[in-house]
């Protein structure tokens, strides 16, 4: 999979700490390049979603000479809205199903097909890639509610940059728990790159103007900036973003350049709500879904691309910092449904 490339000229090559912290043993197991690594792991990440398409749907073709009548459809739309796709992709999937193969015998194959076309034309719209400054360095700034992963995220964000040769600073603005700081903190040691903290309790604008300075001011290539979680129906910390940007923009007009959701896609229906909440409410310009790993429901992904007009911009499949990436839909796709396809084959 492609990682970012930027528009900057100078390439920095990665940090003799950003390499010496590669080899720490906690992280051994998962040291692998990501280029490669990733679809494996993304593969491996959907496995829990990937089974309903590998199972149920297969299911539904064990009868011999099974024929796609109403019966059919309607165990084939049970089997699709079990992903949490939303009722609108089941059902253009199953209107595609109808119009072309009712009353047919059909392999397996043929539907996951169906699946796959549609579900293209629904998630490539809502690929897009990073933001990124033209000119010094880029910040981005990270929101979501308590527990979605916003500083694992940050994490493997540093990750993926710093392998890209991209030197990171990350901006520690949870300030509202001791733990979040020393949690991004002992990132930070790990992966090899800087931090800037604030005291406990701190205003965590403050935080996030030292950062970005440090990142002018030094050099850097990205600014990553943590934030304490929230509710988007919480007025008065959501104006606390507000604040966070404005001495971002004070210092680079354009930025934060990126402002991202994070969101875990086990919320089910809330994971909705927090799309619209923070895209309203905090100017969010991205989703980073995680948790992936985690359910069956990966198919979430499709209503949360679709209904909001903000891109999903990164994928995390797993709480390692290898375990996220870009999204690009058709990579998804194929390790949501190469199982089935396999099987069917
Ligand atoms: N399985 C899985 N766990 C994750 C993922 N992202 C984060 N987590 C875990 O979710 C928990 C909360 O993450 P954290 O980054 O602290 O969330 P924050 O409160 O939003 O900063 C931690 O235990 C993480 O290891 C993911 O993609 N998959
Ligand atoms: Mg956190």
């Amino acid at each position: 999979m492609a990682l970012f490339r930027f528009g900057r000229k100078e390439e920095s090559p990665p940090s003799q700490a950003a390499a010496e912290a590669a080899a720490l043993p906690v992280e051994t197991a998962t040291d692998q390049p990501a280029p490669q690594g990733f679809l494996a792991r993304l593969r491996a990440g959907l496995a829990k979603t990937s089974r309903v398409f590998n199972t149920d749907v297969r299911d539904l073709f064990k009868r011999e000479g099974r024929l796609v009548d109403d019966e059919f459809l309607e165990e084939l739309r049970a089997a699709l809205v079990k992903t949490d796709m939303g009722p609108s992709a089941a059902e253009a999937i199953v209107v595609d199903v109808r119009e072309r193969l009712r009353a047919r015998v059909v392999d397996p194959k043929v539907v996951l097909d169906s699946i796959r076309t549609q579900l293209l034309m629904r998630l490539a719209p809502a690929a897009a890639s990073i933001v990124t400054a033209t000119s010094g360095p880029t910040v981005i700034l990270v929101t979501g509610v308590n527990g979605s992963g916003k500083t694992t995220s940050i994490a493997k964000l540093a990750r993926l940059f710093s392998r890209d040769g991209k030197r990171v600073v990350l901006g520690a603005g949870d300030t509202f728990r001791a733990a979040a700081v020393e949690q991004l903190g002992m990132w930070a040691g790990r992966l090899g790159v800087e931090i800037v903290r604030g005291e406990p309790g701190c205003d965590p604008a403050s935080v996030a103007h030292r950062a970005v300075a440090k990142a002018i001011g030094e050099g850097f290539d990205v600014c990553i900036i943590d934030t304490a979680g929230r509710l988007q129906t919480q007025a008065n910390l959501m104006q606390e973003l507000g604040k966070i940007r404005r001495v971002i923009a004070k210092q680079i007009p354009d930025a934060p350049h990126e402002t991202l959701l994070v969101i875990d896609a086990t919320a089910g229906q809330n994971a909705l709500s927090q799309a619209k909440g923070f895209k309203e409410a905090a100017g969010c310009t991205g989703i980073v879904l995680t948790k992936l790993d985690g359910s069956a429901r990966g198919g979430v992904i499709v209503p949360v691309a679709e209904q909001f007009g903000l891109p999903v911009k990164f994928v995390g499949v797993g709480e390692s910092a290898d375990d996220l990436d870009r999204f690009e839909p058709e990579a998804f796709l194929s390790a949501l449904l190469e199982g089935a396809f396999s099987a069917a084959g």
